[in-house]
């Protein structure tokens, strides 16, 4: 399963899912002869879930043998792997990607029939290379992680369709990007067709091609007769997209993407749905769970999706990544807001200056937007949790992150989710305070009284009038311990301090939206910084544990979510 949706009718495409070849390699081992394959791993999935790879961090190569039945185009796409990929096709490099989050693509052209060989060498070890996927309270885990299809394309294929929902007065609209690839292509006119679900087939005028890149073609096209997407109603439509030859009827190419018609804005504090203001409701959720690691298969999506539900909550923050495709499917059918995050956690200035921050950060940008901008689910793009929005040098490279998110996609408010307090520089940047406060946990103060006095500071500020998100907030249990004195790690100390806050936060008129710090328990890295002290090697803040076992405070959330 690559979305919850058929992406083509036209174009033949398959999952490469199932057992692989795989082998763990040495540093001197990428060399694309390797043949010696020990071990066959299921894609998706994370190599720790194999009793011999439990904490292997380093390098190691999938392999699958590939048959094609007639000469084609082949594009490869990989949803994520962990967190480094060399892509090698019949022993030669087609491919290189840095980030186990988002998706990437490789097109191979001209292939002949018959039998061929597709190896990815992942590395998922920290070094100096790695300025995003480092030691931390979260776990990198490594491999093929996320799905994986092979499609058989033209020479000019349609790689992406963007769609932004543009309302106005009572007037539906919608901004359409293609994004044509005829990077092996010559010159050529095509015509293509556009098609909402139950509307009118809309053909766009003849276009021409250029050779050897990436084509755009952009239109504002007004829709009559929709349904708005809303979190009570979440209305999606499938929006077709159909290449033709000049003069042909039948295309050559398509490209099926699911929409949402939704306005999201700011108003005064508040944020605003479809023109009615909303409270966001959330959690924190990692993709991260005791069986499967980082790659949730669709029916553990759904358990934490009912979940989520059932608590009352109505929006996921994906600290601190871009999230799978599926669970993002899910959130546009279920009607869950979705802050959707690029990928940093806690990066100090020191972090931020290796010399692979910016373009890694640069790229994981775009393709979080570029890939997940038709998501009606998404309403918040955020960047660089608790990264090093204290520092002059710090808030240039939150300046420049912020500017290319914009750039990219204008129809959505940004934030970022801060634990500096009152030394934060960058509030001004955002179009939403976001703020992490422990209170109860990590500081022993009043709940109340500290907020208060944050808030008084804001009120000093220019970005005073900005609606305010409590990004993270909660307590450690650990799952099973009980302790009538309600001491720290017992469920009913972590019940008691999520009461107090949801109790405080709630009911204040600034603040547009809660996200509990977590939504279940998630591995860390052993070999970190302060996290190494943690119990288990877990970050054990989740209301539900690893297992999805819930804790107490699962009630006490219910009580205020609901
Ligand atoms: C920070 C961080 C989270 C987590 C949390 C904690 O706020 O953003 O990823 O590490 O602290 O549990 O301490």
């Amino acid at each position: 399963m690559i979305r919850l949706f058929d992406s083509h009718k036209i174009r033949i495409q398959k999952e490469l899912e199932g057992l692989w070849d795989f082998s763990p390699i040495s540093e001197t081992d990428p060399n694309p002869t390797f043949q010696k394959y020990e071990y066959k791993l299921p894609v998706p999935g994370c190599f720790e879930m194999h009793p011999k790879f439990l904490t292997y961090r380093g390098k190691a190569v999938y392999r699958k043998i590939i048959n094609i039945d007639d000469n084609s185009s082949l594009r490869f796409e990989f949803k994520g792997v962990s967190h480094t990929a060399d892509i090698y096709f019949d022993g030669e490099n087609v491919g290189h990607h840095y980030n186990a989050y988002t998706p990437f693509s490789v097109v191979i052209p001209d292939v002949k029939a018959g039998e061929h060989e597709l190896k990815v060498y992942v590395d998922n070890s920290f070094s100096e290379k790695s300025a995003l996927h480092i030691a931390n309270d979260y776990y990198t885990y490594g491999g093929l992680i996320r799905p994986v299809s092979m499609e058989k394309v033209d020479h000019s294929f349609i790689e992406r369709v963007e769609f932004t929902p543009i309302k106005s007065d009572t007037q539906w609209y919608a901004d359409i990007t293609l994004a044509i690839n005829n990077m092996y292509g010559k010159k050529r006119i095509i015509e293509a067709e556009i098609q909402l679900e139950n509307q009118e087939k809309i053909n766009l005028r003849t276009i021409e091609l250029e050779a050897g890149k990436l084509n755009f073609i952009s239109q504002r096209i007004q829709f009559n007769e929709v349904i708005e997407w809303s979190n009570l109603n979440p209305q999606l439509y499938l929006l077709k997209t159909e290449l033709f030859q000049l003069g042909e009827t039948k295309p050559f190419d398509d490209f099926i993407e699911r929409v949402g018609f939704r306005t999201i804005e700011i108003v005064g504090q508040a944020i605003y749905l479809n023109g009615s203001e909303i409270k966001l409701k959330g959690f924190n959720r990692h993709e991260d769970h005791a069986l499967v690691g980082c790659s949730l298969p669709l029916q553990l999506m759904i358990n934490d999706m009912e979940m989520i539900k059932e608590t009352g909550a109505n929006s996921i923050r994906t600290c601190h990544y871009p999230n799978d495709e599926r669970f993002l499917d899910l959130c546009d059918e279920n009607g869950i807001f979705v802050w959707e995050e690029n990928h940093a956690r806690g990066l100090s200035l020191e972090n931020m200056q290796n010399p692979n921050f910016d373009l890694q950060c640069e790229n994981c940008n775009r393709e979080m937007v570029e890939n997940h901008i038709n998501h009606p689910s998404i309403i918040i793009w955020g960047l660089l949790n608790e990264c090093s929005s204290n520092t002059p040098e710090g808030r240039k490279k939150y300046k420049k992150q912020i500017n290319q998110l914009r750039l990219l996609d204008s129809s959505r408010p940004i934030t970022f989710a801060s634990c500096h307090n009152i030394t934060d520089l960058c509030f001004d940047l955002v179009d939403i305070i976001s703020l992490n406060i422990y209170s109860g946990w990590y500081l022993d103060d009043d709940t109340e009284g500290y907020y208060d006095q944050l808030f008084k500071w804001i009120q000093l500020n220019t970005f005073k009038d900005k609606p305010i998100i409590i990004s993270e907030f909660g307590a450690a249990a650990l799952y099973g311990f009980r302790d009538p004195a309600r001491v720290k790690w017992s469920e009913e100390r972590q019940s008691d301090i999520l009461d107090t806050c949801l109790s405080v936060y709630m009911k204040r008129p600034e603040i547009a939206g809660t996200y509990i710090w977590q939504f279940a328990d998630c591995k860390v890295t052993e070999d970190g910084f302060w996290f190494q002290s943690r119990a288990g090697s877990r970050n054990n803040k989740g209301i539900l544990d690893m297992y999805r076992r819930p804790k107490l405070a699962l009630k006490i959330v219910k009580k205020h979510y609901k």
